[in-house]
């Protein structure tokens, strides 16, 4: 294997179309003879974070973890995709920081997608009704409606719609790929 690994880490409101971009740029990559692996907030929720919920300080430690596995992943040569809401900026920063950590073997690195869609699309799509309840109350602390969403100040690829247009997961996913083959990691 001659591949040098890094994460692509996904970040966006739920139903903003996080796993949608993940596994469709996983397909891509894979199609090109490359490793990957997706980290799916939500999958990853149900071992490794089982015990996890969506406090302030449990989404943190979600991100953390889901970091420090993201780290092994691409530290063993592959691209790894995390795709979490990670809403807090300050969790993606020390996650950032902990990945180019040059005290590590070697620096690895991170790119930043930011899904950059409106509340209102996310809600209009509502895929698992979890809108629906947030709205009802029947879900507290459910990010865009009352817990917050801090997007990123410095993001490497920003996916959003054109036109009113949203972009297919074909485009998304082209989108993530253009960049990964500038920046030579294809
Ligand atoms: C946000 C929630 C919540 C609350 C359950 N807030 O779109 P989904 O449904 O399938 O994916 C979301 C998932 C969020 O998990 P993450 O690990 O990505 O979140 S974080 O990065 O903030 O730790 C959503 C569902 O879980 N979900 N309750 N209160 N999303």
């Amino acid at each position: 294997i001659n591949q040098q690994g890094c994460v692509v880490w996904i970040t966006g409101l739920s139903g903003s179309g996080k796993s949608t971009l993940a596994c469709s740029l996983n397909r891509e990559l894979h199609s090109r003879g490359k490793l990957s692996y997706v980290l799916d907030g939500d999958n990853v929720r149900h071992g490794l974070n089982k015990n996890l919920g969506f406090s302030s300080e449990d989404r943190t430690e979600n991100i953390r973890r889901v970091g420090e596995v993201a780290k092994l992943f691409a530290d063993a040569g592959l691209i790894c995709i995390a795709s979490l809401i990670s809403p807090y900026r300050k969790d993606r920063d020390a996650c950032r920081a902990m990945l180019t950590d040059a005290n590590f073997i070697e620096a690895i690195l991170l790119f930043c997608v930011f899904m950059n869609m409106s509340l209102e699309v996310c809600e209009r799509r509502d895929p698992k009704g979890l809108y629906k309840l947030a709205r009802a109350g029947k879900i507290k602390g459910f990010t865009g409606i009352d817990d917050p969403y801090e997007p990123p100040l410095n993001c490497e690829i920003m996916i959003e719609e054109k036109d009113g247009v949203c972009p297919t997961p074909c485009d998304m996913a082209g989108q993530v790929v253009s960049y990964l083959d500038e920046n030579g990691f294809l």
